[in-house]
């Protein structure tokens, strides 16, 4: 009994003292050893907004039912009692808004969310720029080429030369390229790597930068700024930021903020390539299908069904000889219609070497960054030599069970010389028996001098994007396709988007990234769906036919015609009311709340009843408790302003509910934002309101109480 006990009070000693110098020895050995050189720059041109943080709390995606941000705010799954100082909660008790998000009292906001080992920040399609120099490209491309819906998608992951390594999840293309060895490259920080997006594990449009330490484990760039002790052990408790990203306030805000990134440069025209023109080659002969497409350049495009197997069409567009040699920015055409393949693999033979980039057709051209379809895929030397070229094939990086409903487009290739030849760094091997071994030029790679590509300098603009948690199962990419040139010469407009419920998600999600060939994957967490409405876009082919003939090759500075002088829309903050399910659940009006977007000061009203069928964004669902009523109705198919009224023709099945406050008071608070909307009139599905003629609003009968 005694010497039991004893026995119990020595381990309980040893226990306490193993613990305790554990203490002190990581903390001697973490203080000098985890000092490290601010080396991060934003990683996007211009303001995101802040969704998602990282959860210092068990940041390897396993919920323990506890956010902790970097400033040591927490949130709990389970309320705290007796209450901690600070906002509680909504809803009183209740700090789960579900898939991971908790309630922090003294942010007085959720947090999101359980697990997160990274920082999502709202970007929709717009520029993705290496947050730091990096020598080396570890990877670029799909996540996994035949499950479009695991994981970062197509990503980009970089390898700095301290040992960190820095990931960019979810991006619709990349214009970068992998190679095998430390210092096979070098990229400056500001490069631009592609184009954001929502492929893998994401359920819209945002960056995942993930932030890897020499050990290989996830830290927050931003650092610990807690009271207590960081519960992350490998993180560190330096800000690596060199320059603070630029952050737009949402709720539950923690990060500090910086000045924004410039967008990159316009480009200059430079040579363009279509198909059809000389210096473009198909093979087998007439092996795509012609179509004409407004949004093409020429008004004429290619279109062929992707597969995975090998290709059966292929299309070359030729580096012209003659041309002068240097580097070259490439850009690739995308219409908006028949290319919507999700792995669209252009190979780029330059200079004795083979590229490839991935590009998620689907989701261009869009509203967002990419307006003329343009979509750069990067720098690269030609020699003039000859045999170099663009090159699509049919075969893709599409999922098979989707494959059947897609099509690869072919349009046109555009080359930008960016200047002189730049040299490739020359790898040098430790030597093993014979002399120094020198890499070939095949393990290097050309290093990217500045900055270059892409167009439009305005700041695009993010409309909340959801983070990544609520993967939905549909297809739907979140990209409205706004034809980029569809002149609206009346306010007659054919929406967009049509809305589309979700399926129930199922959340599968790899804990680590270690890819492991078997499907292990835990855990499974079957989530209930959220009512979000994700909308579908609907391709249409514009009946506008630009009536330009199809241009050769354009050189510049001889410029024949530059593409769309640009017409740089400017974009204007517009309210998107939405209503506070609480209080409308509970009868205590007024009932309506709002949020903000960004809009094309030409299509305000458009952009105002867009954002609404879209519903709130997941801070304002999830942080506000935010919804939107639809009464049965999808979308609108048209929409007309005539002497200050507006009439908005509703699609769907109008389905009232008893309530007096229906959609149609939510349209009309939509539209009345506007000074030239004095009435607004909305029309059911069968084209019927109460009173189509006067001078007054109007709503369909269906939605009289
Ligand atoms: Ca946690
Ligand atoms: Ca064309």
């Amino acid at each position: 009994m005694t010497r039991s006990l004893k026995n119990i009070l020595t381990a309980l000693l040893l226990g306490g003292l193993c613990l305790s110098v554990r203490g002190v020895s990581a903390e001697r050995s973490l203080a000098p050893l985890q000092v490290v050189a601010p080396f991060l720059y934003p990683p996007y041109p211009g303001p995101a907004s802040q969704e998602s943080i990282f959860d210092h709390s068990t940041p390897n995606y396993t919920f323990d039912n506890r956010i902790v941000g970097f400033t040591g705010d927490e949130a709990r799954k389970t309320c705290p009692s007796p209450a901690p100082p600070g906002i509680p909660p909504p809803q009183a008790g209740v700090c789960n808004a579900g898939a991971g998000a908790y309630w922090s009292y003294s942010l007085g906001s959720w947090m999101y969310y359980d697990g997160h080992d990274g920082i999502d920040y709202g970007i929709s399609y717009r520029p993705v720029y290496a947050a730091a120099d990096a020598d080396q490209i570890v990877y670029a491309g799909w996540w996994d080429p035949q499950n479009h819906k695991i994981n970062l998608g197509i990503y980009v992951r970089l390898h700095h030369s301290n040992g960190y390594n820095t990931y960019y999840g979810h991006m619709s293309s990349v214009a970068v390229q992998s190679c095998f060895t430390p210092g096979c490259t070098f990229v400056p920080h500001g490069e631009m790597l592609g184009i954001s997006g929502t492929t893998g594990n994401s359920s819209g449009p945002h960056l995942h930068l993930l932030v890897r330490n020499p050990s290989n484990k996830s830290v927050d760039p931003y650092g610990w700024q807690g009271s207590g002790t960081d519960p992350w052990v490998n993180n560190q408790r330096e800000s690596l930021w060199v320059a603070y990203p630029s952050l737009v306030s949402s709720a539950g805000k923690i990060y500090p903020s910086g000045p924004a990134l410039d967008y990159p440069r316009t480009p200059p025209t430079g040579l363009i390539v279509d198909d059809g023109s000389p210096g473009f080659d198909e093979t087998p002969a007439e092996c795509w299908n012609d179509i004409a497409a407004g949004s093409a350049q020429g008004g004429v495009m290619r279109f062929s069904k992707p597969r995975t197997t090998a290709p059966s069409c292929t299309a070359r567009w030729n580096f012209l000889p003659g041309s002068s040699t240097g580097t070259y920015a490439v850009y690739v055409r995308i219409p908006a219609i028949r290319a919507t393949t999700e792995g669209a693999i252009y190979t780029i033979r330059h200079a004795g070497e083979s590229d490839q980039v991935v590009v998620n057709q689907a989701v261009f051209p869009n509203i967002y960054y990419v307006t003329d379809g343009w979509v750069y895929v990067g720098k690269y030397n030609f020699s003039g030599a000859g045999d170099e070229y663009i090159e699509l094939t049919n075969r893709t990086q599409d999922e098979t069970a989707t494959i059947a409903d897609l099509y690869v487009g072919v349009d046109a290739v555009r080359f930008v010389l960016q200047g002189l030849i730049t040299p490739t760094p020359i790898v040098t091997l430790t030597p093993t028996h014979t002399p120094t071994v020198t890499l070939t030029p095949s393990q290097t790679r050309t290093p990217t001098t500045t900055f270059t590509p892409s167009r439009t300098p305005t700041p695009t603009v993010t409309r909340t994007p959801t983070p990544s948690r609520t993967p939905t199962i549909t297809r739907t990419p979140t990209a409205t396709f706004t034809p980029s040139r569809t002149r609206t010469p009346t306010f007659t407009i054919t929406p967009s988007r049509t809305r589309t419920p979700t399926r129930t998600p199922t959340i599968t999600r790899t804990p680590t990234f270690t890819r492991t060939p078997t499907a292990t994957r835990t855990p499974t967490r079957t989530r209930t769906s959220t009512p979000t409405i994700t909308p579908s876009r609907t391709r249409t082919s514009t009946p506008t036919r630009t009536p330009t003939r199809t241009p050769t090759v354009t050189r510049t500075p001889t410029a024949t015609r530059t593409r769309i002088p640009t017409a740089t829309p400017t974009y204007k903050l517009i309210k998107v009311y939405f209503v506070n399910k609480f209080r409308y659940t509970n009868d205590i009006p007024p009932f309506e709340v709002n949020g903000v977007r960004w809009a094309r000061s030409n299509m305000l009203p458009q952009s105002a009843l867009n954002e609404y069928f879209k519903g709130p964004g997941s801070t304002e669902r999830f942080s506000y408790g935010w919804i939107a009523l639809y009464n049965g109705f999808t979308g609108y198919s048209k929409l007309e302003i005539r002497d200050g009224v507006a009439h908005v023709f509703l699609t769907g099945t109008c389905t009232p509910d008893g309530r007096d406050f229906t959609i149609a008071n939510l349209i009309t608070l939509n539209l009345k934002q506007f000074p030239e909307i004095q009435f607004v009139k909305v029309y059911d599905e069968n084209g019927t309101t109460q009173d189509p003629n006067g001078v007054s609003d109007s709503i369909p009968a269906c939605l009289q109480p």
